[in-house]
């Protein structure tokens, strides 16, 4: 296992790689360019930049979460394949700086969708929430509580300039369903996986969250079913997971230790958060303990451990702690990922020695 950490670049977070450095364990730093909109040209010195600084930090930059999916490649439109060439030079830029995961999602419109980015916590500290009720029909809604609650910090997959679309994107994915989505899906991993096994980089596609269908919208990686089709899309290793366990955990129908047992080979990078879903379905985000939520993290971690799980893995979301709220993107503050960070490294240590004295 190799613990890493998502920072969202110079300029652009609240956290620097000097604070990171100080985080016991982090070796990889996640990253993006954050300024690009999906089927834009990633240029190689602008991705040379970023790596030989995270290096100059003592880190390695060997994971990008995300390089986004225009929707034209989501949608099936004749432009896809002009859409799918840039992404392809994207890859093969990064496989030369030294990257071997990318993290990216299939989700229609949206990324991750909450109602509340400041939900005060029992403890005083405040955290990302999820209500049912307080979805509305109208989607605009949600974008503007999202976009309105990030103050200055920019929010990956809600970026201003596709929300302006809204209406149009819609209108879009009209008729789209979750088959058709499927099959749009394996059109674009036909064309990209065998660039990939040239180049070395392994794709680790992110399950949706939450994991349900929202306004109307198709959400097809939210289960261990929909998991397993997709895996049969483009059967290789350079197909896999970004395995999210805050994103499967709000159905507690989905038993996440007994996916990663199924399929670990084909999971790259472990995202851990954990969630307390309430009796009526609403969730918030919780410290990583697993005795905080509903995610049984000890659990998960040990299903990777018992598999030798090599592969990476990063604290997802944390709460806001000790002031952090509006000073930090949310969702990504230093201080409870931090604690996340110490939390998994102690179950894995002690699974480790558990190990040596048997
Ligand atoms: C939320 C993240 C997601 C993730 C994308 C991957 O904080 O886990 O936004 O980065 O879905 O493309």
């Amino acid at each position: 296992m190799k613990m890493s950490w998502r920072w969202y670049g110079e300029g652009n977070d609240s956290i620097t790689l000097d604070h990171i450095r100080q985080i016991p364990g982090v070796k990889t730093i996640v990253w993006s360019l954050h300024d690009k909109v999906a089927g834009e040209e990633w240029e190689e010195e602008r991705i040379k930049e970023v790596v030989e600084l995270v290096e100059s930090k003592g880190f390695d930059a060997e994971i990008v979460e995300s390089v986004n999916i225009h929707d034209d490649i989501k949608l099936g439109l004749p432009s896809r394949d002009k859409y799918i060439d840039i992404y392809i030079d994207t890859i093969r830029k990064l496989a030369k700086y030294g990257v071997k995961v990318i993290c990216y999602n299939f989700m229609p419109v949206f990324d991750w969708t909450r109602t509340d980015l400041y939900k005060e916590l029992s403890d005083g500290s405040n955290a990302l929430y999820y209500e049912k009720a307080a979805i509305t029909e109208d989607p605009k809604d949600m974008v503007e509580k999202i976009l309105g609650g990030s103050g200055d910090f920019t929010m990956p997959g809600w970026e201003p300039e596709r929300m302006a679309k809204l209406d149009e994107l819609f209108k879009a994915y009209d008729g789209i369903t979750e088959e058709v989505l499927f099959e749009n899906l394996k059109y674009f991993l036909e064309r990209i996986i065998p660039v990939c096994e040239e180049v070395d980089v392994k794709m680790a596609i992110h399950p949706d969250d939450p994991p349900w269908p929202i306004f109307g919208l198709p959400r097809i990686i939210r289960s261990r079913d929909h998991i397993a089709k997709f895996l049969k899309l483009v059967d290789s290793p350079y197909s896999g997971l970004t395995l999210c366990t805050g994103s499967l955990g709000p159905n507690l129908l989905n038993d996440i230790p007994a996916i990663i047992r199924e399929f670990h080979d084909r999971i790259h990078f472990a995202h851990i958060r954990n969630v307390k879903v309430f009796e009526n379905g609403d969730f918030i985000e919780v410290s990583h303990r697993g005795k905080d939520g509903s995610v049984d993290v000890y659990e998960v971690l040990k299903a990777y451990h018992d598999n030798g799980f090599t592969g990476y893995i990063r604290p997802d979301h944390g709460r806001h702690l000790w002031g952090e709220e509006k000073n930090c993107r949310p969702g990504y503050g230093l201080y409870d990922r931090a604690l996340g960070v110490m939390y998994m490294l102690g179950v894995w240590d002690s699974l480790d020695k558990a190990k040596e004295v048997k």
